[in-house]
């Protein structure tokens, strides 16, 4: 897929624009010791992307836990992970943005590129205001409207709308594998940042590397 079609970009939050990964790590890990799910670089990597619920549902899986806990006691669960969360997201400033980032995200704006965000969380817009990048999106893809999770592509297809540009004209950014099936299956151009990651149009090791130049040596 080409480069020089594309006139908007959307970007995935966690991971990608900051480092609140590890928070969601950290608040699900005191979750996965409440119910006795031994916790895992393999089940913490699983989660990135995967919405709250999904995220509590697929914890209590791996430790053969999915029948032990009704409804109400699950959305306690995922109301106290949040909490924990959220107390951890409070200590963000834009010293977290992740490397390289912030001078790519100016560099697109320079350029008139347009931008949306396209992450799974509903804290998204708090995350973006710490960080004090709120200004930078002309809009957040709101997660509580969609019905399905990345891999689904729906999300990506939001963004497009919220763009105004038809998906081949955007590109996603995301650092986990849910979501580049997410961009692809939406028909944008998938641009992966992770090493082990699989079936991106464009990979980067690290967000440090990614700049609009490299995007545009793509033919
Ligand atoms: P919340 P992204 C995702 O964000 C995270 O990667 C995932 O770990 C988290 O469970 C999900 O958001 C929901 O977040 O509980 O804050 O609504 O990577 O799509 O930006
Ligand atoms: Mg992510």
């Amino acid at each position: 897929m080409q480069f020089d079609k594309i006139r908007g970009f959307a970007f995935d939050l966690d991971g990608v624009i900051a480092d609140t990964a590890r928070f969601h790590g950290q608040a699900w890990h005191q979750v996965a010791d409440k119910v006795g799910t031994p916790w895992t670089s393999q089940l913490a990597d699983g989660l990135k992307g995967v919405s709250r619920m999904d995220s509590l549902e697929m914890i209590l899986k791996a430790g053969g836990h999915e029948n032990e806990y009704s409804q109400q006691e699950k959305v306690q669960l995922a109301t106290a992970k949040n909490d924990n969360y959220l107390r951890l997201v409070e200590t963000l400033t834009p010293e977290d943005i992740l490397p390289g980032m912030k001078s790519f995200l100016d560099e697109l704006r320079e350029k008139d590129y347009l931008l949306v965000l396209a992450s799974a969380s509903k804290n998204a817009p708090k995350v973006l205001k710490y960080l004090q990048l709120s200004d930078y999106f002309m809009g957040i893809v709101d997660p509580a409207a969609l019905s399905h999770s990345k891999p689904d592509p729906e999300i990506y297809l939001r963004a497009a709308e919220l763009l105004k540009l038809p998906p081949e004209e955007v590109a996603g950014v995301e650092d986990a594998q849910a979501g580049i099936e997410a961009i692809n299956g939406a028909g944008e151009l998938s641009i992966g940042i992770g090493r082990s990651l699989t079936g991106a149009d464009v990979r980067f090791d690290s967000t440090v590397d990614v700049t609009l130049e490299k995007l545009m040596e793509l033919k």
